[in-house]
């Protein structure tokens, strides 16, 4: 495991894993304001996960906490003092936008808060592993506004209309449990160890052929936004054209001669 100095708000490590692709982990580091998402940290972060898309060496990025917090949400101090027109202006929040064009799968190992802007990160990501002590919730409306990173719609798509309201309505916090059998959670872990289940589901995807993973997260997240026959039109175009991958040529033949395969990511 290396890390990378070159960052103020977050910590960012490789881990190895012998049986593929590495897996490149994104810490927040803001302990003393349980990791609020400030404009310098989301820059760090959108930094981190573009490095490691570029990196051939990483197949699945990990974004984790704190015990204590995930994310206690966007920045209330910064956010504070701010109008329509500065946001408008200086669009801070595009780098939000640009986290969902990542073709790498991404993992919220979390732990503790997970409110506001922290829990849209999660949403954000392509799966979430939740140890039982998170705690989920979108208390934007105690502050005077809503959701502003997608709350409304992917909570919405992911527990249905009925739990999102009551969630976005009343601020309220969930548990783990209650998110997960809710349909919003891949998967719930002890507290002491929810990192290393991220860590081995990452180790797991990133063991998997990378162009093959890419392209099943494209197509699945292409199930958000068009109808089910644009859909399933996308996937059969990504099927066929995984069939100019050497991987696949490499899969099909690992299996008939019996052997395992060793993926090129081309
Ligand atoms: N921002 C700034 N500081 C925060 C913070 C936050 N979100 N959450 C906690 N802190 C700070 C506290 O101010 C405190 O700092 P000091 O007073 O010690 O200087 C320190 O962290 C510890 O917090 P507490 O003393 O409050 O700790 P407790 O254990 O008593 O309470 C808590 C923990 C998580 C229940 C509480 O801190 C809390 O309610 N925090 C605020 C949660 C919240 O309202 N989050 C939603 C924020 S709004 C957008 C993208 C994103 C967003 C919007 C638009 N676009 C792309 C357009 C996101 C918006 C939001 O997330």
């Amino acid at each position: 495991m290396a890390s990378n100095p070159a960052y103020k708000n977050i910590i960012v490590t490789k881990i190895d894993n012998p049986g593929g692709l590495k897996v490149g982990q994104i810490q927040f580091n803001r302990p003393d304001v349980l990791n609020a998402l400030n404009i310098e940290l989301m820059g760090e972060l959108l930094g981190a996960l573009e490095q490691f898309d570029k990196e051939t060496e990483i197949g699945c990025i990990i974004i984790t906490g704190s015990a204590k917090a995930f994310a206690a949400g966007a920045d209330i101090k910064e956010m504070a003092t701010q109008g329509a027109i500065d946001m408008h202006i200086r669009d801070q929040f595009a780098v939000w936008d640009k986290i969902r064009k990542i073709k790498k799968p991404i993992i919220a190992a979390t732990s503790g808060y997970v409110l506001g802007g922290g829990c849209e990160l999660s949403m954000t990501c392509d799966m979430i592993v939740a140890a039982e002590s998170t705690r989920f919730g979108q208390p934007e409306i105690k502050i005077g506004i809503i959701p502003g990173a997608g709350g409304t719609q992917r909570l919405t798509r992911a527990i249905g209309k009925a739990r999102a309201m009551e969630m976005i309505l009343t601020g309220r916090m969930y548990s783990a449990r209650e998110m997960f059998e809710a349909g919003l959670v891949t998967r719930i872990a002890d507290d002491e160890i929810y990192l290393e289940e991220a860590q081995a589901l990452a180790k797991e995807i990133a063991a998997m052929p990378p162009i093959a993973v890419q392209m099943a997260k494209d197509a699945i997240l292409k199930a958000f936004d068009t109808t089910v026959e644009g859909g399933l039109e996308y996937e059969r175009k990504a099927f066929y054209l995984l069939f100019a991958s050497e991987d696949m040529k490499e899969g099909m033949n690992a299996f008939i001669e019996k052997r395992k395969p060793e993926w090129k990511g081309k």
